[in-house]
């Protein structure tokens, strides 16, 4: 792996086909990261490729195109456990997406294990992903909802009163590795494991995490964790669940079709082991195969690079809107993961995310999905730049100067 410094940034730059254009007649400044990351060729070729030469029908077939197929796809499910430092392929299941991960688990893990009455208990950094699944499954089962609170707008935990909350009514413990609207990577190892001491059940939400610092679900110690392809360079439509072989293996099936089956009879039905158990039906084929050169060409750069890099660009935006006027800017001082979240005195987050647009800055405004925090911080809204490995500090600046612009015009 090779050092920060004698990575050459602008050439990975080039791999990036979409990057090299202008939007409303300047180039393209992409800060959208958090929603969906851009594509490399490497994994716009890797579909390509399936697609011209080996597309078939996995599991299914005994000619050489499906046996081809299976065998990419197996072997992205290998390469993911790598990714992850999963014990075993038969650890990691292929979901639409992180929101999908935690739907399994909620219907699954939660269908066989929560009763009225038991204690499901979550951040209030959460996604919606991460809280809806949770509070469908409680009006289901009677079970009840605690949230570990944020101490305000730097987005951090108020982790001493984990243990309170830690009571033995909890049965699952879900927190979000690092959060998409504040930029605050929670000490997800350390939380897991004053969690698990109790016996408990632990998710971690790895979305903004997975493509962006290294990840080792053992080391971490949780027994599910949950992340979304696109966000990593991979494609659209595709997603991991890793679970914990031992709690893998107490699960109910998630939907019923073909693949998941041992044999199937008119009234009855015998389900494979995890991961097939829960993949029914003809899976996204292209879309872990996608993943697959995504997770390659990550690894190469080394996600230890690329979370410097990350954050060498988020404590330089953050210390340069700082330096500005009448702005309210979120998340941790300390440890901000890519991404500043900031609000502009009287001028709407939309506003801020139009203007922007004009100047060629793709940014994002709105609650971003976590709006029972912004209630929580008194906004209904933050402005969101977010940035990934393929951005520079010249495009920090263009964004800082068309930031400046829009206060002009607005206090004119
Ligand atoms: N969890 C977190 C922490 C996220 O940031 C997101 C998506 C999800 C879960 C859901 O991922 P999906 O791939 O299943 O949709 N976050 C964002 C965002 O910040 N802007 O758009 C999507």
């Amino acid at each position: 792996m090779s050092d920060t410094k004698t990575i050459d940034w602008s050439k990975l730059r080039a791999d990036f086909p979409i990057l090299h254009q202008q939007v409303h007649g300047k180039p393209l400044v992409y800060f959208d990261n958090a929603a969906t990351s851009q594509k490399p060729r490497a994994v716009i070729d890797a579909l390509v490729h399936y697609y011209e030469h080996d597309n078939a029908n996995v599991h299914r077939g005994i000619h050489e195109l499906s046996n081809r197929a299976t065998n990419a796809f197996e072997a992205a499910r290998t390469r993911t456990a790598k990714f992850i430092n999963a014990k075993s392929a038969d650890e990691i299941i292929f979901t639409r997406g992180t929101t999908e991960s935690i739907n399994l688990v909620a219907a699954t893990w939660g269908a066989k294990h929560l009763k009225a009455g038991d204690v499901i208990l979550l951040t209030e950094l959460e996604h919606h992903s991460n809280l809806v699944p949770w509070q469908m499954l409680a009006a289901k089962t009677g079970a009840k909802l605690a949230y570990v609170p944020v101490t305000g707008d730097d987005g951090v935990l108020d982790l001493s009163q984990l243990d309170a909350l830690l009571t033995p009514a909890v049965k699952i413990f879900s927190m979000v590795h690092i959060s998409n609207s504040m930029g605050t990577v929670n000490p997800v190892a350390e939380m897991c494991a004053r969690a698990k001491k109790l016996g408990i059940v632990t998710l971690v939400d790895g979305a903004q995490s997975a493509g962006h610092l290294p990840v080792d679900v053992q080391t971490i110690g949780c027994d599910f964790f949950a992340f979304s392809g696109h966000k990593i360079c991979g494609p659209t439509g595709i997603g991991v669940l890793y679970g914990r072989t031992e709690v893998l293996a107490t699960m109910p099936p998630y939907q019923g079709g073909g693949e998941m089956i041992l044999s199937v009879g008119y009234q009855k039905s015998d389900f494979k082991p995890a991961p097939h158990r829960f993949e029914a039906g003809t899976p996204d084929i292209s879309g872990p195969i996608g993943l697959h050169a995504a997770m390659d060409y990550l690894d190469a750069i080394g996600r230890a690079n690329i979370w410097r890099h990350d954050q060498e660009l988020a404590n330089y935006a953050a210390e340069q809107l700082g330096s500005l006027k009448n702005i309210r800017i979120f998340g941790p001082k300390n440890n901000r993961a890519g991404l500043v979240s900031f609000l502009l005195k009287d001028v709407h987050a939309h506003d801020v995310v139009t203007l922007a647009d004009q100047g060629g800055v793709a940014l994002r405004g709105g609650h971003h999905c976590t709006q029972p925090l912004m209630h929580k911080l008194g906004v209904e809204s933050t402005a969101r730049a977010s940035f990934y490995f393929y951005n520079t500090k010249a495009e920090v600046d263009t964004f800082i100067e068309v930031i400046k612009e829009i206060q002009k015009f607005f206090a004119a």
